[in-house]
């Protein structure tokens, strides 16, 4: 037995796991209760994908490295279930990347932006961006569209796990490479995506870390190479076969 009290030989263990996770997030004020939704709408599709990554969004997911590596600033946006599913995870990532790391929040509390920005900084994250919120994304209403302006507002790249689909097409208008992890493919923050990873972020962001290091010394015309053999809506279309027809390779 270990974090959760369900043995580790339990077919779902990782889902109970997350779960677990997720509601201990609620219990100490990182995570919104409508993230227990968000929660609950990411693992039926998790389910149906077989809980594993498919070869598509391995592939995504070492775009998405190229991308980082050719980014002149990235910045790795963190919500309240991203900072309860996988804080350690994304401080290694930004490490990896040279990556920044921001809160931005859907539902912007001052107190849960701190929470959250405690939490990443106890799991090893040394600057966290987001707090001084002087930015804001065109188009949007509201406490949503808030950013700093030296953080997501500048970036060239962003990665934006469990998005909402306004402020992802939001993000992709304002002409950024917007790299979304969602396990929907049919929701708008995939579909509006310049790389959708179509994964579970617990698994998503090591992977997208190990391809980080992988590629540390590839040239940059390979880094390219990568990138330009990548089609989103190809991916996008593979995720959803693998869905509809339980072929999971
Ligand atoms: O902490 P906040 O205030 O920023 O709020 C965060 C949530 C996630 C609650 C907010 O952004 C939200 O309401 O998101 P949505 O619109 O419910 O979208 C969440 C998307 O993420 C859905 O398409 C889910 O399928 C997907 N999803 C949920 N859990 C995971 C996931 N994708 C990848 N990994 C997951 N673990």
């Amino acid at each position: 037995m270990t974090e959760v009290d369900v043995p580790e030989s339990h077919p779902r263990y990782e889902s109970l796991l997350t779960r677990h996770r997720i509601e201990a997030g609620v219990e100490k004020g990182i995570t919104s209760k409508q993230g227990l939704i968000a929660q609950g709408r990411g693992e039926a599709y998790d389910y149906l994908l077989g809980e594993r990554t498919i070869p598509s969004a391995d592939e995504a997911a070492r775009v998405a490295a190229a991308h980082f590596r050719l980014a002149d600033q990235a910045v790795v946006s963190v919500n309240g279930n991203v900072a309860a599913l996988c804080p350690g995870e994304v401080v290694e990532l930004a490490d990896a990347t040279g990556a920044d790391i921001e809160v931005n929040l859907f539902n912007r509390t001052a107190e849960r932006m701190e929470r959250i920005a405690d939490h990443l900084r106890e799991h090893g994250a040394e600057a966290v961006l987001g707090l001084s919120a002087d930015g804001r994304i065109p188009g949007l209403d509201h406490e949503r569209a808030t950013v700093d302006a030296d953080g997501i507002g500048s970036a060239d790249v962003v990665l934006v796990p469990l998005e909402d689909g306004d402020r992802a097409e939001a993000l992709a208008a304002m002409g950024k490479t917007e790299l979304v992890i969602d396990l929907n493919p049919l929701s708008r923050s995939a579909q509006s995506a310049s790389v959708p990873i179509v994964d579970n972020v617990i698994r998503a962001i090591p992977n997208i870390t190990e391809h980080a290091r992988d590629l540390r010394d590839a040239p940059e015309t390979a880094l390219r190479d990568v990138i330009d053999g990548f089609d989103p809506e190809t991916a996008l279309g593979t995720a959803e076969d693998a869905i509809r027809s339980g072929d999971l390779d």
